[in-house]
């Protein structure tokens, strides 16, 4: 009886001691994020101090459904919107190229602020119309698009972005063009280079569940439960062996398809703890990426701006003076070949030695520099710079066409500017069609 008495009390030590342990790591797990978390979203307010680029809606939507603020930053960046990025859009709108993802960023952007946009016009060539009247019309020519050649003027990415805009600002969608979004999901058609766009997935899946939820029911429920269903299921079986859905770039935006789909995503869940990895090493410095994972890893979605109210916010959120990191001064210089293979196969070689931790952007810049054969030259996009043209070859996107990077054989995950040479290697750069 003793013994047995003992045990229990030896036990129930053993227990409490264990219980102790577990509370302090998870505590300390549990803070460890918080402070995760503050940095990257003082990381994302701070990139709307650099004036170069033009403002970035995906960056407002995301500090505005973070649960902490600095109301006047956000206030002046919507104010920058409204300005510099409204001008942009109406500017492309003015030479008739397709514009309706950054029309739907705008729109959700300004949603993100609970702005009035019944108030909101564009001004193309003389007239003056509504800026959900511009996106509408748009997305008819997408949609006409789809009809005629099988494939929206854009992509589907922002096909599926133009829904979710409408849908969430109130605006009832057709279901013709709702249509055309659900037979693609259906029919495997969210292409990114090879491989199936867990990106596109997302925030169709988003868009979609969003119409699922109006108050205007969709015409035909069957085929928009199926293609939901199908959504989810794709999103699930992308999961990598180290936790990614799809990759560090897609798993943010597949995470809140999850959530807007009605999932509880648990903070213990193998693609949840795979997106604070990836923060805790600083994968997310560029602020586009930032702007798409901040919001998962606060269990919000794109979803949330439907009924955004915003009162009584937060305002809590203050930047500390960045610590200045002195440049890691190497002198260990890497081999890098560079391969340039054009549309019609023939191919052009360079050779060019680089200080460790060089980006592939200023790789270029420095083989420019020293080759008068070698030329390139960039585009601005909301991710930072496209490469457009090499050596006097364009690869359009008009002729669906791009210029692929890739190392040692392997598609690279990042642009040229985010890129980093950090080991001898051969980069190729294949103009290549999609
Ligand atoms: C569609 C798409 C493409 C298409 C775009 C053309 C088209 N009409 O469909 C094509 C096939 C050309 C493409 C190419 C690449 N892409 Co891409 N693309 C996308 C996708 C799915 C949607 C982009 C979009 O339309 N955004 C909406 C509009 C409103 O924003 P935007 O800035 O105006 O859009 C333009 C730019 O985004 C640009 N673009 C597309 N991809 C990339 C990648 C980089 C690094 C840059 C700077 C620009 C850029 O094309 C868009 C249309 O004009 C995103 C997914 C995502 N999460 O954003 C991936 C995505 C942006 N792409 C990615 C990558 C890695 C690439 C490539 C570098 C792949 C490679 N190994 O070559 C190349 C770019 C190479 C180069 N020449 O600089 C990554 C970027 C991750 C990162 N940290 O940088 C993403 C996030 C996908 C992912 N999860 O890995 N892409
Ligand atoms: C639109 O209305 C909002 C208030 O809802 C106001 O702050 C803004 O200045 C108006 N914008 C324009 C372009 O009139
Ligand atoms: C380059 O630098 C990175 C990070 O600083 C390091 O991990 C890598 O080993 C270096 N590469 C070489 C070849 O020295």
């Amino acid at each position: 009886m003793g013994l047995f008495c003992s045990s229990t009390q030896m036990k129930m030590i053993f227990c409490v001691i264990a219980a102790l342990f577990a509370l302090t790591v998870a505590n300390t797990a549990g803070s460890d994020n918080k402070n995760l978390l503050l940095r990257l979203n003082q990381d994302l307010l701070r990139s709307t101090e650099n004036q170069e680029s033009l403002p970035n809606p995906s960056i407002h939507i995301a500090l505005r459904l973070s649960t902490q603020h600095n109301l006047i930053k956000e206030g002046q960046y919507l104010n920058q919107l409204k300005t510099k990025f409204h001008e942009d859009i109406q500017s492309t709108l003015n030479t008739g190229k397709p514009v309706v993802g950054r029309l739907a960023l705008y729109v959700l952007a300004l949603k993100a602020s609970c702005h009035d946009l019944s108030n909101v016009s564009l001004l193309t060539g003389e007239k003056s119309e509504p800026l959900l009247t511009h996106l509408k019309k748009q997305m008819e020519l997408e949609k006409e698009h789809i009809a005629i050649s099988d494939r929206p003027l854009t992509n589907y990415y922002q096909y599926s972005l133009g829904i979710l805009a409408l849908c969430v600002s109130g605006v009832r969608v057709s279901s013709h063009v709702s249509h055309k979004l659900t037979h693609a999901a259906l029919h495997s058609a969210f292409k990114h280079g090879d491989s199936e766009s867990v990106d596109t997935l997302a925030i169709a899946g988003i868009a979609l569940q969003c119409l699922k939820e109006a108050e205007t029911p969709v015409k035909n429920k069957k085929e928009l439960d199926e293609a939901l269903a199908t959504i989810k299921q794709k999103i699930v079986d992308s999961e990598r062996a180290d936790g990614h859905l799809g990759n560090e770039f897609s798993t943010g935006l597949a995470v809140q398809a999850l959530l807007a789909l009605g999932n509880n995503v648990n903070e213990c869940s193998k693609f949840m703890k795979a997106l604070w990895t990836d923060v805790r090493k600083g994968t997310y410095h560029n602020p586009m990426a930032i702007s798409q994972t901040l919001p998962a890893l606060q269990k919000r979605s794109y979803l949330h701006l439907k009924n955004k109210e915003c009162l009584n916010e937060d305002d809590t959120l203050v930047l500390d003076p960045v610590p200045v990191v002195l440049p890691t001064l190497t002198n260990v210089l890497l081999p890098v070949e560079l391969e340039v293979v054009k549309a019609d196969g023939s191919s052009f070689s360079y050779q060019i030695n680089v200080p460790n931790g060089t980006s592939l952007l200023e790789t270029l810049t420095l083989l420019q520099q020293q080759q008068a054969n070698f030329r390139f030259e960039t585009e601005d996009s909301l991710w930072g710079p496209f490469l457009s043209v090499l050596n006097g070859e364009q690869a359009r996107q008009t002729d669906r066409r791009y210029w692929h990077l890739a190392s040692n054989g392997q598609g690279l995950s990042q642009g040229i500017k985010d890129y980093k040479v950090e080991a001898a290697q051969k980069i190729t750069i294949k103009n290549t069609g999609y």
